[in-house]
């Protein structure tokens, strides 16, 4: 039977790592996949996360299954981590998962065995594994606009318009922060006007938060998260810890659904680990455990906190040190918008033939549609860049 399969279309992202890989040039530069690098081009096992590793490999005493829920001391920490005071245990169901895909399949699925015709809503652009799992699963999809290539900022008006047509029941899917891939973010005030929108529509607020502590601090990236979570009956969080304790391979993430009053939480618990069952039976444990040991002690998670800080204010110095560059170099403000956006991501706006001539001419890798890594640089290659982009025709 297996004469009969066809190529699968490729992830994009996936596709450029392996060109980056078989690229010789010593001075290429790859602002690919979205993994947060170090100045020298690492991607470093957080300390916290490795000191973790070591407590967590003298306490184990076995390596039985735990349940299908995953760790409840995991579930817990990470709801904590994303609600804080927001975080109602009466209304919340949660279950690990095999990272934040694990959490938007296990999404999708609830969404489409409870609600076969809702359509879900997707900012465009958005992630590319969020259609390609909505389309897998036959599950009706349209796109709001979100993004305003000539700003660089989020076209909220546009947004808006676009979201005045949801219907009661249908589900509108929201980056948390630090948006993939254009690194435009909502603001406070405009995520209010989301939340009373979506409130008046009837619509189920599904929340994709993969980056909390890239943008503007652990706190503050879960405000919009937050504020759907205290005002609306029901609200699912996918939420990865891949890139904020840097435990990408390990696959740990968690999907929680908040429930109205009267619906009854245990009966919504029950769903997700039916579904956690009938996909992989139990999720990653070691991943997790790395991170509930993290959150649950205060020195891990002092000195975690303290390192994502650093993490964070090494890539917003790099979004200053580019904007800059650009400004000088092209002699306008055209490019500002780099210092603005928030998270690993920033999308430039350049054509599909520029992003080929950075690649051919420069060795320089970023996704077809111009979004760059901003990890990916260091203070070196921040003005290789920023000369490959002024240097572009067109
Ligand atoms: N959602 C977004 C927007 C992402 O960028 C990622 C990135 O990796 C994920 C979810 C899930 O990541 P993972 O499955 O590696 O935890
Ligand atoms: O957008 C990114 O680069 C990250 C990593 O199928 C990633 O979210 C990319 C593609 C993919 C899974 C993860």
């Amino acid at each position: 039977m297996f004469e009969t399969l066809t190529p699968p279309p490729a992830d994009k992202i996936i596709e450029l790592m392996a060109q980056f890989r078989a690229d010789p040039r010593e001075d290429k530069i790859d602002l690919g996949v979205g993994v947060y690098k170090d100045p020298e081009g690492r991607t470093p096992v957080m300390r916290a996360v490795r000191t973790a590793a070591t407590r967590v490999w003298e306490a184990e005493t076995t390596k039985a299954y735990v349940g299908l829920a995953g760790d409840a001391a995991f579930n817990a920490a990470m709801a904590k981590l994303v609600l804080g005071e927001a975080h109602d245990p009466a209304r919340t169901a949660s279950v690990a998962t095999p990272g934040g895909t694990g959490a938007i399949r296990i999404a999708a699925e609830l969404i489409r065995n409870t609600a076969p015709g809702a359509t879900v809503w997707m900012s465009d652009p958005t992630w590319p594994n969020h259609p390609a799992i909505l389309k897998y699963l036959d599950i009706p999809q349209t796109s709001y606009r979100y993004f305003d290539t000539t700003t660089g900022e989020v076209d909220f008006d546009a947004m808006m318009a676009d979201l005045a047509g949801v219907q009661r029941g249908d589900v509108v899917l929201l980056h948390g922060c630090c948006h993939n891939p254009t690194g435009a973010n909502l603001t406070a005030d405009q995520w209010l006007a989301v939340a009373d929108l979506l409130g008046d529509k009837g619509a189920l607020a599904w929340i994709d938060i993969a980056y909390q502590g890239f943008g503007d601090g652990l706190e503050a990236d879960a405000f919009g998260t937050r504020l759907l979570a205290k005002q609306l009956p029901e609200v699912l969080i996918a939420a990865s810890c891949s890139k904020n304790f840097g435990v990408y391979r390990e696959r740990a993430g968690v999907l929680m659904a908040l429930s109205a009053k009267g619906t009854d939480r245990d009966v919504v618990q029950g769903n997700l680990n039916t579904l956690n069952r009938v996909n992989y039976s139990f999720p990653p444990d070691h991943g997790a455990r790395l991170v509930s040991t993290v959150l649950d002690s205060d020195d891990l998670r002092a000195d975690w906190a303290a390192e994502l800080e650093d993490v964070r204010n090494s890539m917003l110095g790099l979004r200053t040190q580019l904007a800059e560059e650009l400004r000088r170099l092209t002699n306008s403000d055209c490019y500002d918008f780099i210092a603005r956006h928030r998270g690993m991501f920033s999308r430039l706006g350049l054509t599909p033939e520029q992003v080929a001539t950075l690649r051919k001419e420069h060795g320089i890798y970023m996704v077809g549609d111009s979004r760059i890594n901003i990890a990916g640089l260091n203070a070196q290659s921040v003005p290789v860049l920023a000369r490959a982009i002024a240097a572009l025709d067109g």
